[in-house]
């Protein structure tokens, strides 16, 4: 067992990091105060070679597999969390290419990969959060067609993206064997936007509803076999939520290196307040939980690297790092005091931004019931 990241993975660990001082951190206030959605920034980042991270270069890809994936989260994490759509633009590839044919791979993929075409994933509706398989977008089959009725919500980058993955039932009358899943391009007839949300963080991409009403797409839409989304969507999901976990394992430590950096600086009752034990014992448990979150992570994606089932290691990385993020980042607006809850200092945004870490991807309590299902088998 190495602990130690590969000459490759630091070469390109150091990319990143400077990408992301240069390009990203500098915008970041903007973007997220006036709502702007940073296409040229995730334009960039698809010329870097990070959009098809999974997929194989024939396809447009890099390739790299999901550790060198989660080296790079955790860079973005760190200085922006609403980075984190480079990993819905990865999932979306990943389903295309795991699950599509030949036509569709060179029809999707290859511009998903290149960022020439941005993918948003639809599973979640109003009555179909945690219950995924309660889903009723329908999708009936008419000739060689499918007609698409019914509205997902919440979904990320909607109306920015260009091709979305949409699961719907083609059978109504069964739960998770009913689904099926479509890719649907933006202008396709019968499919709009609705309503975008106002949120608590990552405003600067948006989060909207998807409305499909007779929306006609050919069966050269459908992924794979009818009634066989559901799996695809999980599998999909398991390295979705390594991502997450890594993201998350940035954003604690950004948190963590303001924490520190501002107790050595901050003097109260004569003395910089890293001297207190008090600050100290919170500082040694931020870093310990850290380390902790982000080799379960790598250890996830170590793993679905080398082709094993990930389902319950990718849901205990997904909700320990995900509920680091949230204590470090409170535990650093609380060292960081009356500063830590002003704008200016930076941890409040991480504070808000963690919250949504515990919620995407399967809440933490559907990681629990993931990871307790996969210990009783
Ligand atoms: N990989 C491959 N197959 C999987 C799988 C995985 N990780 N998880 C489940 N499956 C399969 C099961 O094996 C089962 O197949 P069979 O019918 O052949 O046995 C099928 O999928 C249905 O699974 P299950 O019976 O476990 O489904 P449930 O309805 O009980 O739901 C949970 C399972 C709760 C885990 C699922 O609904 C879930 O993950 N919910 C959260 C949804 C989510 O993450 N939403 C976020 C959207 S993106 S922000």
């Amino acid at each position: 067992m190495i602990f130690k990241l590969t000459e490759e993975q630091e070469a390109v660990k150091r990319m990143v990091k400077s990408f992301a001082e240069k390009e990203l951190a500098p915008y970041v206030d903007e973007w997220e105060e006036k709502e702007i959605f940073p296409r040229e920034a995730f334009k960039k980042i698809a010329e870097l070679g990070l959009f098809g991270m999974t997929c194989p270069e024939e396809y447009g890809g890099t390739n790299m597999g999901f550790l060198t994936s989660a080296i790079i989260y955790e860079e973005l994490g760190k200085t922006y969390r609403a980075m984190s759509y480079v990993s819905i633009n990865n999932l979306v590839c990943f389903l295309i290419y795991k699950n599509g044919n030949e036509e569709q791979r060179k029809r999707w993929v290859m511009p998903l990969a290149k960022g020439d075409l941005f993918g948003g994933f639809a599973l979640t509706e109003p009555n179909a959060g945690s219950d995924a398989a309660a889903i009723q977008t329908s999708a009936e089959k008419r000739g060689d067609d499918y007609v698409l009725n019914g509205s997902k919500i919440f979904i990320s980058a909607g109306g920015e993206a260009d091709v979305y993955t949409v699961v719907a039932k083609t059978d109504k009358e069964k739960g998770a064997s009913g689904a099926s899943i479509f890719v649907v391009e933006k202008g396709t007839p019968g499919f709009s936007f609705g309503k975008i949300e106002k949120k608590m963080g990552m405003c600067s991409y948006p989060t909207r509803e998807l409305i499909f009403d007779d929306c006609i797409v050919s069966k050269e839409h459908l992924l794979g076999d009818e009634g066989k989304g559901f799996k695809m969507i999980m599998e999909a999901l398991d390295g979705g939520r390594i991502n997450i976990g890594a993201i998350s394992v940035g954003l604690a430590q950004a948190a963590l290196d303001k924490a520190l950096s501002y107790s050595k600086e901050r003097v109260q009752f004569g003395k910089a307040i890293s001297e207190f034990q008090g600050i100290q014992f919170m500082l040694a448990d931020m870093a310990t939980e850290i380390e902790a979150a982000r080799l379960l992570v790598y250890k996830a994606a170590y793993m679905k690297d080398q082709g094993l089932k990930v389902t319950k290691e990718a849901a205990m990385a997904k909700r320990f790092a995900t509920d680091v993020a949230m204590k470090v980042t409170t535990d650093a607006v609380q060292i960081l005091g009356g500063y830590g809850y002003m704008k200016d200092y930076t941890v409040e945004r991480y504070m808000r931004e963690a919250k949504v870490g515990q919620i995407v991807e399967g809440t933490n309590q559907i990681q629990r019931v993931v990871i307790a299902r996969e210990l009783l088998k």
